[in-house]
């Protein structure tokens, strides 16, 4: 049984994770009108991770005891003026996203609630590696200091990590 401000919080992080769907989801619509075609496939790819993670907690709620709640969200932005931005407009995010696990992490603790803390230590893991993804990707694109072609290469890379994320993810 889930104590009621963990039942709170854990539907708050549901929305977190909605969000990132959706925000990352309009990052690639972003991507595809701008030519970005392997950040576009990279893009939609991680919106469904993010969707994954949201049913992740979505199932612990109700598994249980509780009554999971979907979310009104919010409409994400959708106009970017290069794809540095919209790199990291991701990697200020999945920062922020990092400290409302944190958070939830703290409450378990504080609350004794070791089975929810348990099951968040997969999302602790996962956000480290998140954070390092996308502040690599950041860093690639300014290395390239504004070139088209360099910027055009890294975008193609990442169109071919998507197919590799997507394959072992429906393994
Ligand atoms: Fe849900 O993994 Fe980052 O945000």
């Amino acid at each position: 049984m889930l104590l009621p401000e963990i039942l709170q919080k854990l539907n708050q992080q549901i929305e977190v994770e909605f969000y990132s769907s959706n925000l990352y989801l309009q990052m690639a619509s972003w991507c595809e009108a701008n030519n970005y075609t392997g950040s576009a496939s990279f893009l939609s790819e991680h919106a469904d991770e993010e969707m994954s993670h949201m049913r992740r907690i979505f199932d612990y709620i109700n598994d249980t005891g509780g009554q999971a709640l979907i979310p009104q969200l919010e409409q994400p932005p959708y106009e970017y003026d290069s794809l540095l931005e919209v790199y990291e407009a991701i990697y200020t995010h999945e920062c922020y996203v990092t400290t409302t696990i944190n958070e939830l992490v703290a409450t378990t603790t504080t609350s004794n609630d070791y089975s929810t803390l348990n099951f968040l230590q997969w999302y602790v893991a996962e956000q480290h590696e998140e954070e390092n993804l996308f502040m690599g990707i950041v860093e690639r694109i300014k290395m390239v200091d504004g070139s088209k072609l360099g910027i055009l290469m890294i975008d193609k890379e990442l169109s071919a990590s998507a197919l590799t994320r997507a394959s072992s993810l429906s393994e």
